[in-house]
């Protein structure tokens, strides 16, 4: 009988974290995730996971982050990891430029300090790294795939394109098996209630049931290649089984704006968008990505990878999701357990 793999994934409590944890705990792994302190307890995405599998011992939590590299190489080797998932980033790009200092941090020496802790263990050890499309700056209405220029415009792209660059250097330099994913955007019913896809299907869910009366966004002509994020973890899994470390780009072929994805999304509630959305300044970026569209042809081919859920049912999934939070959300305030917070806290 073979025995478990074991996994080690940064940024287990994030999106992708969840998908990426599920998928390889159902794969019978011992998954290994880090979690950041904070004031509360921020496990609510993974909390039916530990419920399940940390009990059988097979998913186990570490405080760490990555700005802490002792913490890193302490864990890589009480772990000793098959295979390593950088999901950790600030991965907000807006944020970015508010915070400059700290995603760059992260995304660089941080990603680097974790690289380093696995060229130093004596297993050999594959690494993924969390790469972006934002990578490429989309200026151009173009098809980008893992040759196409990396023109950075925010903090966050810049030092994703560093860690990059560095997993590519010591894949090359010292015969290791580094794999990078360049994923455009993906999407879930978890995906962080800041980012605009989410941002939209939770105010349609509050306005609805009466919670919220308008939903502020900023440019809502950019368009993004967006699919879903089960679908991309997925990938993520087959490029590290792939017999040789290469770069990888997943993205669905298809690109929509901002205001096609407020369409469809309000339609399927029988709203009309232009009634609850209005715009501001507070979010809009210094510099703005106004387009990208990935091919991702490579991992067609060679990963038999395709994304399964198309744009249509990918904002129907996360509408209904978002409809039945606003109505539990109702009830609580209706009986007064809890007060509705702000449409706009942040
Ligand atoms: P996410 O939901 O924002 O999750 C980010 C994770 O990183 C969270 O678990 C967060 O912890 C953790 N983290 C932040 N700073 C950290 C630090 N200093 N040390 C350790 N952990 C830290 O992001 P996601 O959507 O799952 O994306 C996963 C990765 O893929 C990120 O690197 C992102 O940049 C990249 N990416 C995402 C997309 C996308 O469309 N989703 C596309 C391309 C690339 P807390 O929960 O404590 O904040
Ligand atoms: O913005 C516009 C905004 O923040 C998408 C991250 O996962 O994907 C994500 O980065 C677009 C932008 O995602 C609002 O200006 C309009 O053009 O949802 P977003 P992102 O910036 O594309 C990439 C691939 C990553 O790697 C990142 O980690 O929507 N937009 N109004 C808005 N965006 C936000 N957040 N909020 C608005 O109110």
């Amino acid at each position: 009988m073979s025995s478990s793999k074991i996994a080690l994934i940064t940024g287990i409590t994030g999106q992708d974290g969840y998908y990426l944890s599920k998928l390889l705990l159902e794969k019978n792994y011992i998954v290994h995730g880090t979690v950041r302190r904070s004031s509360n307890i921020n496990t609510d995405r993974i909390d039916p996971l530990i419920a399940e599998y940390s009990p059988k011992g097979m998913l186990i939590l570490h405080y760490s982050d990555l700005l802490d590299s002792s913490s890193l190489s302490s864990l890589v080797n009480l772990i000793q990891p098959d295979e390593v998932y950088n999901l950790a980033a600030q991965s907000h790009v807006n944020v970015s430029f508010k915070n400059p200092i700290f995603t760059t941090q992260v995304g660089t020496l941080g990603a680097l300090s974790l690289m380093e802790a696995i060229r130093y263990s004596e297993k050999r050890i594959k690494f993924y790294q969390a790469s972006s499309s934002e990578m490429f700056g989309g200026k151009e209405r173009i098809m980008l795939d893992e040759n196409s220029p990396l023109i950075p415009k925010s903090p966050y792209a810049a030092s994703k394109i560093f860690a990059h660059h560095m997993s590519q250097i010591y894949r090359d330099s010292y015969d290791l098996f580094f794999t990078n994913g360049i994923l455009f955007n993906h999407e879930s019913p978890y995906r962080g209630e800041t980012f605009v896809t989410r941002k939209i299907t939770k105010a349609i869910g509050r306005i609805q049931h009466g919670i919220q009366s308008k939903l502020t966004l900023g440019n809502l002509d950019a368009s993004r290649d967006w699919g879903f994020a089960g679908d991309y973890v997925e990938g993520m899994y087959l490029m590290m089984q792939h017999e040789t470390p290469e770069d990888w780009v997943l993205a669905t072929g298809e690109t929509h704006t901002v205001k096609e994805f407020l369409e469809i999304a309000f339609n399927s509630v029988n709203l009309n968008w232009e009634d609850y959305v209005e715009s501001s300044e507070k979010y809009f970026r210094p510099n703005e990505v106004d387009y990208l569209l990935g091919d991702s042809s490579k991992a067609r081919k060679k990963l038999n990878w395709e994304p399964k859920i198309s744009f249509q049912e990918l904002v129907k999934l996360m509408v209904d999701h978002d409809m039945k939070e606003a109505e539990r959300e109702k009830v609580l305030i209706d009986n007064n357990l809890i007060k509705p917070t702000w449409e706009n806290p942040i």
